[in-house]
């Protein structure tokens, strides 16, 4: 197993113009808030918090091919893409903090710049790869997969404010997981690139044991890479984390939920991962916020080393009588 003490770089990512609804931009807030600083101290991390980004909010603009906000959400990830890069360079594990999923853009953009190819495990119940011209909603956060990959360069108009980025992975080296809610389009594109994916079928099918076994057998069938986790709360059962914009029902348990982060843990090869998606002003009541809060703590938790069979720091030593 890898060693317990770990280090993690934060980066706040206060954006909602990926989708329509507020609320998002306090999630960083609300999740340093319920002690993810603390509790990432107590299980053995050295935590740097690079705080949060701020980003400009570009005026005019109109939508593009029916996606909204582009030219915000383009100059949005160009900052985030540098500050991803800057905490890789800096030798930690990158934790990114949304915001909603457009910010994935940026994350993975900068973390392969820094560290080269890696694979993308993305747990969701969305599959946001639709491209501008497939999306019904016009929400950029339900586009991000199709910015990113190779294959699917040929298929995007050239989008304002996006001329600094590059695609950067390739269809073999992504998996999701935990997805229900996938328009025609984005089920046509999985299947035309053949991309690998644990929908809540083969959750159900398999258990999440093997499906997390088979990810990484399928990711590391040519080589082991550094891993991104792309966690959007919405992958989890709505009755656990109703405050987010696009709750859908028969989502994955906690437990499933929190099994994920500490497979990918023990790997050793999680190298950022990103929390998106929480909304706090999207609960009906203080406790649908607390639950929803509590449980994305939990997950990033899980991602750092916490295990529920208990820990222990390695220096640890009973006291003398
Ligand atoms: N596939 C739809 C809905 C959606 C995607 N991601 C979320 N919702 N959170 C879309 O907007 O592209
Ligand atoms: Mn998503
Ligand atoms: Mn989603």
């Amino acid at each position: 197993p890898p060693p317990l003490h770990r280090s993690v770089g934060i980066i706040g990512a206060p954006f909602s113009k990926g989708q329509s609804k507020d609320g998002v931009e306090c999630a960083p807030n609300k999740l340093r808030a319920a002690g993810l600083l603390d509790r990432l101290q107590q299980q053995g991390c050295a935590v740097k918090d690079y705080g949060n980004l701020t980003f400009e909010n570009v005026a005019l603009d109109e939508p593009v091919n029916g996606s909204k906000s582009v030219r915000t959400v383009g100059s949005a990830n160009q900052r985030l893409s540098e500050a991803v890069k800057a905490v890789k360079r800096d030798g930690h594990t990158a934790m990114i903090l949304g915001g909603d999923h457009s910010l994935a853009i940026g994350s993975i953009h900068g973390h392969t710049a820094a560290v080269g190819p890696v694979s993308v495990v993305w747990v969701d119940a969305h599959a946001d790869i639709n491209t501008p011209l497939t999306s019904n909603t016009g929400n950029v956060h339900g586009q991000p997969m199709s910015y990113l990959l190779y294959e699917l360069q040929s298929k995007l108009p050239p989008l304002p404010n996006f001329s600094w980025m590059k695609p950067c992975v390739s269809s073999r080296d992504l998996v999701y997981i935990g997805l229900r809610d996938v328009d025609p389009a984005e089920h046509y594109i999985m299947k035309l690139l053949a991309v690998k994916a644990f929908c809540m079928t083969q959750v159900d099918q398999l258990g999440m044991a093997r499906v997390m076994e088979e990810t990484c057998d399928y990711l590391w069938d040519r080589a082991k890479k550094p891993i991104h986790l792309s966690y959007d709360i919405d992958a989890i059962d709505p009755s656990i984390t109703p405050a987010t914009g696009t709750p859908a029902v028969g989502g994955l348990t906690y437990r499933e939920g929190v099994y994920i982060t500490e497979y990918l843990y023990q790997t050793g090869l999680l190298s950022a991962v990103d929390m998106v998606e929480v909304n706090p002003l999207r609960g009906r009541t203080e406790d649908d916020v607390r639950s929803t809060v509590s449980t994305a703590v939990d997950l990033l938790l899980g991602c750092f080393g916490r295990r529920r069979e208990g820990n222990h720091p390695p220096d640890y030593s009973l006291p003398e009588p």
